[in-house]
């Protein structure tokens, strides 16, 4: 049997592949990082009390920030794979939370690279999947594939592109099997909800059901190149099982603007968003990436993977998912019970 490790495994992407490892028979042990509330929400289906006999999935207490605990880990799990999803992941806190943001997701890739590098050096096999960004291109004009030079636009974009030429000196000076995936946005009903595709579904569900007026929003004429998450998660594992390490841009090819977003779900949802959607500074970046549109040809060719989920479906999956959410939100409150909504500034 297989062994994963995962750091980031809370997240949106983690649980997807979680989810994937484990049906493909993995044996799973993810990285979790000590909060006052429960974080693990999203690996509730998969979830099994580690004293059961059938467990296959295990969770560790541990940050990217303590390379001493990572290594501990390590050394615990054992693993075949390991997939680096851990980052503080949010753009626009990245310009609040600069020197924070490198310490975790550019030096704290490095410090699972020691890890790795002494424990490839004791003897031990693994590989790596480093989950590098589009936001790495930035400025660079689309469309982006491997040969595009970066141009990052943020203190997240920055500190991933310090990850990826760690992670591409770590496989050239220790002949380590690393492979960055740079990842072009994808969403999924499991996004943060203060992300722009989940903003957008999340208020406009509950704007239909009478549960808020307004939605605040940033730059409407920014453009992504938006895939689903469950698709995504896929091509990770599969650059981890070809024969020699490599990089990969993992795209849809089509670009959309926040505003045909806002458009196409606003539509689902049968509501007329002009008349709910305000912009408000706040939510704009000191510097934006405007337009990111993916070449994923060498991923199709050499992976062959490809998309599975069209933007329409992807936009549908969030909007149906949300609707429910507010339904049940609506129950809740008519029964006199106090649902929380948390107190998102970004
Ligand atoms: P996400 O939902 O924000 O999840 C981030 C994960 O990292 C969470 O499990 C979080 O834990 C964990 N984390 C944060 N700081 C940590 C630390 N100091 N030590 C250990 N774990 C830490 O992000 P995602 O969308 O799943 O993305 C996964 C990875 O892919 C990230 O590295 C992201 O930057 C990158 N990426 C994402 C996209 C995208 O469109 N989704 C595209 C390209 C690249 P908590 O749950 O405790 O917060
Ligand atoms: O913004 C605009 C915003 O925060 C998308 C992360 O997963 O993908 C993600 O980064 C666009 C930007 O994602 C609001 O200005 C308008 O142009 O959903 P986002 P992101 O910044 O593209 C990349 C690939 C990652 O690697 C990251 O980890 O939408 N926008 N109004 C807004 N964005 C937000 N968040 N909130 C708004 O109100």
């Amino acid at each position: 049997m297989k062994k994963a490790l995962i750091s980031g495994i809370t997240g949106q992407d983690g649980s997807f592949l979680a989810e994937f490892l484990l049906a493909k028979g993995y044996e799973v042990h993810g990285v979790v990082r000590r909060a006052s509330t429960f974080n693990t929400e999203r690996l509730d289906s998969i979830y099994a009390d580690p004293h059961e006999k059938s467990a296959k999935l295990f969770l560790h207490y541990g940050d990217v920030a303590d390379g001493g605990g990572f290594r501990r880990i390590l050394e615990k799990a054992r693993p075949d794979e390991i997939y680096n999803l851990a980052a503080q992941s949010h753009v626009r806190v990245s310009f609040d939370q600069a020197e924070y943001t490198a310490d975790v997701v550019a030096t704290g890739t490095l410090r699972i690279l020691e890890a790795v590098r002494d424990y490839v050096g004791a003897g031990n096999t693994v590989r790596l999947y480093q989950a590098g960004s589009s936001e790495m291109f930035g400025a660079a004009p689309p469309p982006q594939n491997e040969a595009t030079p970066f141009y990052p636009r943020s203190p997240y974009g920055v500190s991933k592109v310090a990850a990826h030429w760690y992670c591409v000196n770590y496989r050239e000076a220790y002949s380590l099997f690393i492979c960055n995936g740079i990842l072009f946005n994808h969403e999924s009903p499991r996004r943060g909800e203060t992300f722009v595709t989940r903003k957008i579904t999340r208020a406009l569900a509950r704007i239909k059901l009478g549960l808020q007026e307004k939605l605040y929003i940033g730059n409407l004429d920014a453009r992504r190149d938006w895939g689903y998450a469950g698709d995504y998660v896929e091509a990770m594992w599969l650059m981890l099982q070809q024969p020699a390490a490599d990089d990969y841009v993992v795209a849809t090819g089509e670009s959309h603007s926040v505003r045909e977003f806002l458009e196409l779900a606003a539509a689902h949802c049968g509501i007329d968003w002009t008349r709910h959607v305000e912009t408000d500074r706040r939510y704009f970046r000191p510097t934006e990436v405007d337009f990111l549109l993916g070449d994923a040809s060498k991923a199709r060719r050499q992976l062959g993977w490809e998309p599975r989920v069209s933007f329409d479906d992807l936009v549908r999956m969030m909007v149906e998912h949300d609707l429910e959410l507010a339904s049940q939100e609506r129950t809740l409150a008519e029964a006199g019970h106090t649902v929380h909504r948390g107190a998102s500034q970004a």
